[in-house]
């Protein structure tokens, strides 16, 4: 372990509420459980205040500085992330369809001295999230344009419902806007085997409105959340007044060297890498192998 590592959790996270850096107290397995307990019961846990208040303008600050670097492309989606025209019954919920808004900045366009940088480097931070999920060790994505992005949301934008690829997403507000952009989701709406199709279908007809199967959370600068995406729809309401919202999104695999591939990555940043062709290569030739 890095001594960087645990001096940088003192000084920018509330360690006292939060012992990252005390991985073998009582405290530390007592905050494991607990938010273990509510990823198990709601999908999603949250850990208020995790950057201390001190830091929350600069945080907000380095965003800004960003934000403009963001990719942006208007696309029609759906909630599964299906192509419009799938061949799928015309009531199928995978048919209403939506607006994606929202724009990625890419962790090569992120300073590495920037907070939210030094936090998805940090190896403390990463054994914490292991143990939150409760896997054995978390690699961080090798993508070097996804592993960590800025998701950035105009006024009057929203980020469509979804699911996520991933079974698991870890975010943190930096900017929070005047009004709207609460994260909101549905726990365990699908199960594997059972898509549960009605009960989407009411969320995407009428989950903008809070509704009792919908949890509307109204999140702060500095509030760090854990998300189960995979089995929970969920949305970014629209976002009101001047400001944009920003959060950080760390992303991590249970295997090293996962990369994206071309086409994805340059739908959602504008462009691919070396890196991004090379994996494509190996994958291609990986598969021939296995033919
Ligand atoms: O920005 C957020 O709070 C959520 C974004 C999200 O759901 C995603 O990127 O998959
Ligand atoms: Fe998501």
């Amino acid at each position: 372990m890095k001594e960087n590592d645990l001096l940088f959790l003192e000084q920018f996270t509330n360690s006292s509420t939060y012992p990252l850096l005390n991985q073998d107290s009582q405290n530390y397995k007592t905050l494991i459980k607990n938010l273990q307990s509510d990823l198990n019961k709601k999908g999603c846990a949250v850990l208020k205040g995790f950057i201390k208040p001190k830091w929350h303008a600069q945080i907000e600050n380095e965003g800004e500085l960003v934000a403009p670097l963001a990719y942006y492309k208007q696309e029609t989606v759906n909630a599964y992330n299906v192509p419009l025209n799938s061949d799928l019954p015309e009531d199928h919920p995978a048919k209403i369809t939506m607006q994606r808004e929202n724009a990625f900045v890419a962790k090569d366009l992120i300073p590495e001295t920037d907070i939210i940088h030094r936090l998805y480097n940090n190896e403390l931070f990463s054994r914490f999230l292991a143990n939150c999920f409760n896997y054995e060790k978390l690699y961080q994505l090798a993508d070097p344009l996804a592993g960590l992005c800025v998701n950035v949301l105009n006024p009057g934008c929203s980020h469509p419902w979804h699911y996520d690829i991933n079974e698991f997403t870890v975010s943190l507000l930096t900017k929070k806007p005047e009004a709207g952009g609460n994260f909101r989701y549905s726990p365990g709406i699908r199960t594997p085997g059972n898509e549960n199709l009605s009960e989407v279908k009411n969320i995407l007809l009428n989950g903008d409105n809070p509704h009792n199967q919908v949890t509307d959370l109204s999140l702060e600068v500095g509030d760090l959340q854990l998300f189960k995406g995979r089995y929970s729809l969920h949305q970014v309401s629209p976002v009101k007044g001047e400001e944009q919202r920003h959060t950080a999104i760390f992303a991590y695999t249970l295997e090293p060297g996962v990369i994206g591939g071309v086409e994805r990555t340059k739908q959602l940043f504008g462009r691919a890498l070396e890196a991004h062709e090379i994996a494509e290569r190996e994958k291609v030739r990986a598969d021939e192998l296995l033919d």
